[in-house]
């Protein structure tokens, strides 16, 4: 029971969006008004687009500090989530989290974090407390292919496959963890082979796909709803940005390399698919999320008392 497939008109509106939040953000940050590092998911958003379109709204997320496009795609709001990127009262976390802890309990978002990994151990609690209330519930993980090699992701593994947790394990593989390739960081790069020998049911698909995307994380959501179990989704894609504002990209990746990724944009095929109208979604979209910038820049940031509430239990 999952929802029913969007049409390339509304994939192309949810990653729109996120391209145009990502080069606001990049221009705060250049500008000093967005503190910290951002990691951009450029290249990657048909991996939001078509995961979370496949889920409902009371499943559970957790997802990477590259991850405010699921969060996003969950139906969490815009207003919210820029006001909590900039650090504002109004913010989902009343400005307290940022761009890496963002939780939202009314979309089942568990979290962003900037743990490689961290929220792996939270969706499978989330998805053994779902088994045991039998609330149906799914918890959608979201991971890097470097996170692989964190111990605690196996400790989870074993777990969820010997309870039959309700959990997708959904690593995107965009061949790099930081500047440096699978291959010089895996013993076996072949992630679904490693994640089969611990029991997993996997599937493999292209990341660049949203539909693709949306048809293996429903069927996903199904096996884990029916009580099969969990899967683990491999998802290629690839980050056609840095890994984060300071980083080029050039020193370890090929021009040629970058730019063939670039030629497979998930946004780049979808707009030769969809023609003009392309343009008329992107201009909604565009005044939709500078409305969202400007709103949250007017917005104050939280009041000094505010720093240690809600921070010690
Ligand atoms: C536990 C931990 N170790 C190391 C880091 C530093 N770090 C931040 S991002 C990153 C790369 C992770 O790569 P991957 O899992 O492939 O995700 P991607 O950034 O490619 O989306 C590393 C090592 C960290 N944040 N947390
Ligand atoms: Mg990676």
């Amino acid at each position: 029971m999952g929802h029913v497939r969007p049409t390339d008109e509304q994939f192309f509106r949810t990653m729109i969006r996120l391209r145009h939040v990502e080069k606001a953000l990049t221009d705060l940050s250049a500008g000093g008004q967005l503190r910290g590092s951002l990691h951009l998911c450029e290249g990657q958003e048909a991996c939001p687009a078509g995961a979370c379109a496949a889920l409902l709204k009371d499943d559970y997320l957790t997802a990477t500090y590259r991850g405010h496009g699921y969060v996003l795609a969950k139906g969490t709001s815009l207003d919210q989530v820029i006001a909590e990127v900039l650090g504002r009262a109004t913010g989902l976390c009343k400005g307290k989290g940022g761009k890496m802890h963002l939780f939202d309990q009314e979309f089942g978002v568990l979290g962003t974090n900037g743990i490689v990994g961290a929220g792996v151990g939270t969706a499978c609690g989330a998805a053994l407390a779902s088994k045991l209330d039998g609330t149906g519930r799914v918890a959608l993980t979201v991971f890097g292919d470097g996170a692989n090699n964190q111990g605690h992701l196996m400790e989870c593994w074993n777990m969820a496959v010997l309870y039959k947790l309700p959990v997708i394990f959904f690593c995107e593989n965009n061949l790099y963890s930081e500047m440096t390739p699978l291959s010089r960081s895996h013993g076996n790069v072949n992630l679904s082979e490693r994640a089969r020998g611990f029991g997993l049911h996997t599937e493999s698909v292209n990341g660049n796909d949203p539909h693709a995307v949306f048809e293996v994380v429903s069927k996903a959501a199904d096996r884990g709803r029916s009580g099969q179990g969990p899967t683990f989704v491999e998802a290629m894609t690839y980050r056609t940005t840095g890994h984060y504002q300071a980083d080029s990209g050039t020193a370890y990746r090929s021009k040629e390399e970058v730019e063939d990724w670039r030629s497979r944009s998930p946004i780049l095929l979808l707009r030769q698919r969809i023609g003009a109208k392309a343009d008329e979604i992107e201009t909604e979209e565009l005044a939709v999320v500078q409305a969202s910038v400007e709103k949250a820049l007017a917005d104050s940031v939280p009041a000094v008392s505010e720093s240690t509430t809600e921070v010690f239990a």
